[in-house]
């Protein structure tokens, strides 16, 4: 007999990979090729830097090693001592188990977070036209003609979906020549945070030339001509100069989606930032005006809401903090569980303040970082090999049961942290774990030996928009943008003027191929264009107005040369970012910001 076991990955990424492995061979493992959304393959993170991360073992309080059921008492304590306590809950485990802790958070009357650091601003512009953000599944990816790849790093972030756009006509749009860009038949290398300006032209561009399908807008989306309308106030020589890009360039993205089947895979590059829903809201009604919607091989693919049309037992009603600007010094008690935001959170040095202010700041995760090095107390959780659960995905309409692969001899599950504390107060009502898990397994759908979330249509928004398809599309009608004229940005076009090799760049901070957000390998580097005239290695001070801190200079020809790449698990990234949301969506705002680059004496 075999003793094959399956589980899936439950790192935060789009491809949520079922894993095969066997308790003999672990940490070996691989990828399950049978299943829909995998090739066989599991990605570096899985075959070696999550292997030789280093672990916590022991818990601790004050910086003193103790034993688990002291550290736990002293959780249990600081909530019984406190009125105000938040759960700040990070994206370290996507498994649905995580989110167990809501219902003592319920119990004892504290606060969640609401919000999002990752991608709520163009899940907002989502549901402004289409009410509703379902999945694309990756059948229509694969039927596709031509693919947009829209500030997404996929060979980096998602790579599982390579096979599916293999062949195809590829377009990508991004700043940077991404391993994806060179692969391209075209490489759109604009000027970041214009992509709503993109939109609206190549919408403008498709009803000069009469190329809208008016049969399906005449049915999906009748307000269509005001849209029209609408893109003819943005005057076209104006616009295509300051996005950095031309009629040459736009004719040949046009190329590629006139009359073609076409799915855009947008990613959260394009939404780092205050319009970030406009963005989306104005990708979408490109592709309203191309009738994408509803048809085979058709679509805009963004991250989805996993828990759509689960009845989920976690969902509760309590206060809630913006999670990207979260106050935590207003809290005697904050649990930080499954996420780093010392690091992870815009705007470092604000953050770093208001964690110091927290009578009693609990980590509970897997690895040291910079908010373990802040937190009294410290508690090791297991991780997803160790443990039971669920895994939904954002990226693909795949669930899968995550199995105990082994047995760790440390750390506590997020179900027996519970346990532990509902206990201690003498709550009852906590059901046991199985229970759970069944519970999100039952309301799938099973095809193939696969689950599928029950939200999943074959051609969303076939019947319409909306809840329940009865709605139209609403077209995007309004663009906001303070940015670009407050006096910050001016600031710093002033300093580019009077000199010229520390001019500002656009702090542009993707994911990299060997950490999951800050899990895993750390950087220091800044990444510029070899005509900014830095030199490889060299220490620069970055500066915003927000902070400042030192990287190493790498330097690339795939990096427009306005642009410093600090990828987002470099230690001190987030000393120049922004504690702002965006206007829709309560999103992080990572790349609204200009540095100045300085070189430093060493
Ligand atoms: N500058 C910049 N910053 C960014 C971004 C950006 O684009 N630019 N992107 C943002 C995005 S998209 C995201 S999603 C956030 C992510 O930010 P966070 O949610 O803070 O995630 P991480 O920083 O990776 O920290 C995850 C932690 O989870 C812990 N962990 C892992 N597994 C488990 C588990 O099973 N149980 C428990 N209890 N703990 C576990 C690990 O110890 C790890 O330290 O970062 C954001 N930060
Ligand atoms: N290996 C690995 N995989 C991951 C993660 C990881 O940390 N490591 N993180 C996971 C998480 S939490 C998330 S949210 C996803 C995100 O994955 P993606 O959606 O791929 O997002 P990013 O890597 O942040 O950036 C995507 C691309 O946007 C480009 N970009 C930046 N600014 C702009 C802009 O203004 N316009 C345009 N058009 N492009 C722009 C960047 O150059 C980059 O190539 O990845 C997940 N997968
Ligand atoms: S991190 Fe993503 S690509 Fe890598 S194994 Fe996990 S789910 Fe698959
Ligand atoms: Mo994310």
């Amino acid at each position: 007999m075999s003793d094959t076991i399956h589980t899936a990955c439950g790192l935060d990424c789009y491809d949520a990979c079922r894993i095969i492995t066997d308790k003999a061979a672990y940490p070996k493992m691989k990828g399950d090729a049978s299943h829909p959304a995998g090739n066989g393959a599991l990605c570096a993170l899985l075959n070696k830097y999550m292997h030789e991360a280093q672990r916590i073992e022991k818990p601790r309080i004050k910086g003193k090693e103790v034993s688990m059921e002291e550290a736990m008492e002293a959780v249990a304590d600081a909530f019984k001592s406190s009125s105000y306590s938040l759960l700040w809950r990070g994206s370290g485990n996507l498994g649905v188990m995580q989110d167990i802790t809501n219902l003592f958070i319920e119990r004892v009357n504290g606060t969640l977070t609401s919000g999002s650091l990752c991608d709520g601003a163009g899940d907002a512009g989502i549901k402004m036209g289409r009410g509703i953000n379902r999945t694309l599944p990756l059948e229509q990816i694969e039927k596709a003609e031509t693919i947009v790849v829209w500030g997404r790093n996929i060979t980096v972030t998602n790579s599982h979906l390579m096979p599916f756009i293999e062949g195809k006509n590829l377009v990508v749009i991004d700043p940077i020549k991404t391993a994806i860009a060179k692969k391209a038949d075209f490489h759109m290398q604009i000027e970041p945070r214009m992509d709503y300006y993109i939109a609206i032209m190549l919408a403008r561009f498709v009803f000069m030339e009469d190329g809208q399908d008016d049969a399906w807008l005449e049915e999906f989306a009748p307000e269509f001509e005001d849209f029209y309308d609408y893109t003819r106030e943005h005057r076209i020589k104006a616009i295509l100069e300051h996005i950095g890009t031309d009629l040459g360039e736009m004719g040949r993205v046009l190329e590629y989606i006139r009359g073609k089947k076409t799915v855009f895979l947008v990613g959260a590059g394009v939404q780092k930032y205050t319009t970030g829903s406009y963005t989306l809201h104005a990708i979408d009604s490109l592709a309203a005006v191309l009738g994408l919607f509803g048809k085979e091989g058709c679509g805009v693919h963004y991250l989805g809401n996993s828990r759509m049309g689960f009845e989920d037992p976690f969902d509760v009603k309590v206060k809630r903090v913006p999670k990207a600007t979260t106050p935590f010094s207003q809290f005697e008690t904050v649990l930080v569980q499954g996420g780093n935001p010392a690091a992870s959170m815009p705007d470092s040095n604000r953050v770093r303040k208001e964690l110091e202010g927290v009578e009693n700041l609990i980590y509970f995760g897997l690895y040291e970082n910079e908010t373990s090095a802040l937190a009294d107390i410290v508690i090791p959780a297991k991780n997803f090999f160790e443990k039971e659960d669920v895994r939904l995905s954002y990226g693909h309409q795949y669930v899968e049961k995550m199995n105990k692969i082994i047995e760790s001899p440390f750390g506590i599950s997020e179900y027996d942290f519970t346990k532990y504390l509902f206990d201690a107060f003498g709550f009852s009502g906590l059901k046991e774990e199985q229970e759970y898990i069944q519970l999100w397994l039952d309301q799938c759908e099973q095809e193939d030996g696969c689950f599928r979330s029950p939200a999943c249509e074959s051609l969303p928004y076939e019947e319409g928009f909306g809840e329940d398809g009865d709605d139209e599309f609403e077209f995007i009608d309004d663009y906001d943008d303070d940015f670009i004229n407050t006096k910050r940005f001016r600031k710093y076009r002033k300093v580019s003027k009077n000199k010229p090799k520390d001019e500002t760049f656009w702090l542009l901070s993707p994911k990299s191929a060997k950490s999951l957000n800050t899990q895993f390998v750390r950087d220091d580097r800044v990444g510029l264009h070899p005509d900014t005239g830095y030199e490889e290695g060299e220490t620069v001070l970055l500066s915003s107005e927000h902070g400042e801190h030192t990287f190493r200079v790498h330097l690339s020809e795939d990096i427009r040369p306005n642009c410093a790449v600090v990828t987002n698990n470099t230690v001190g990234v987030n000393y120049l970012t922004p504690a702002i949301l965006s206007d829709e969506g309560e999103n992080a705002c990572y790349q609204e910001v200009k540095v100045t680059i300085r070189k430093m004496e060493n």
